[in-house]
């Protein structure tokens, strides 16, 4: 119906003479047209709820992103360290995909020595997607933060490397003085060694703790779960 009518507005217009013609077609045909059909925008679809765990040892930034997560106003983090998490700390938080609307249930289990043996228990059978956060400016404890989680019953999981160089200096939130390079290698160098331990990794990611830096982990962290 909309097709032929769209037609018979063409040909009606290309009867009119000169400039009048296409002028007629814009008004008549091309502008209503754009406002009635509906816009290529991503579907507001509900995708339900999707449980996302965030394992890591501590000072990893588990509850730095969390806490970015929480504020969407907030730009950077606050000046004061965060208080380390005893036990686990959740937030659900809407994330816009493609595919439609999908609410992430974010469950961040602290890493501190005792906390770790808990790890295992919160790896349940709904959790859709596991996030691995590592410090990526130190080999400190690097080999024993990949005997944790491999040790899980896990086969999968997004790892995320954060900076903790920005601590020092500058303020919390800060951009990290070093350049992206070497800890982009290490990255990779742990993406191997989880690899190796038979562990699949299929997306590593460096987290800024910036707005756009969190925003964007929320999306890979929905299109993972989804
Ligand atoms: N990792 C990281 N931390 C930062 C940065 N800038 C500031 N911080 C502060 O460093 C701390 C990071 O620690 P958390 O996010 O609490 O670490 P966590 O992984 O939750 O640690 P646990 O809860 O003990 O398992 C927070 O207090 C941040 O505010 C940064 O660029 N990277
Ligand atoms: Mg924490």
């Amino acid at each position: 119906m909309a097709v032929s009518l769209r037609r018979w507005t063409a040909w009606l217009c290309s009867r009119l003479p000169r400039a009048y013609g296409l002028a007629g077609f814009v008004l008549c045909c091309v502008l209503p047209c754009r406002c009635l059909e509906p816009s290529p925008k991503q579907s507001q679809q509900d995708l339900g709820s999707r449980k996302v765990l965030l394992l890591g040892f501590d000072g990893a930034g588990k509850s730095a992103f969390l806490w970015l997560a929480e504020h969407p106003t907030a730009t950077q983090l606050p000046a004061e360290r965060l208080l380390a998490t005893q036990g686990a700390a959740r937030l659900t938080r809407k994330v816009q995909i493609t595919a439609g609307l999908l609410e992430l249930d974010l469950c961040e289990v602290g890493g501190s020595e005792t906390l770790r043996k808990y790890w295992q228990h919160y790896v349940t059978k709904d959790v859709r997607c596991i996030a691995f956060f590592v410090d990526c400016t130190t080999e400190d404890r690097l080999e024993e933060a990949i005997d944790a989680v491999a040790a899980l019953p896990v086969r999968k999981l997004l790892l995320v490397g954060t900076c903790q160089a920005s601590r020092a200096g500058a303020g919390a939130g800060a951009e990290a003085p070093q350049a992206p390079a070497p800890r982009l290698a290490r990255l990779a160098d742990v993406q191997q060694r989880l690899k190796r331990r038979g562990l699949e990794v299929p997306g590593c990611a460096l987290l800024r703790f910036t707005r756009d830096g969190v925003d964007q982990l929320l999306q890979e962290l929905a299109t993972v779960a989804a």
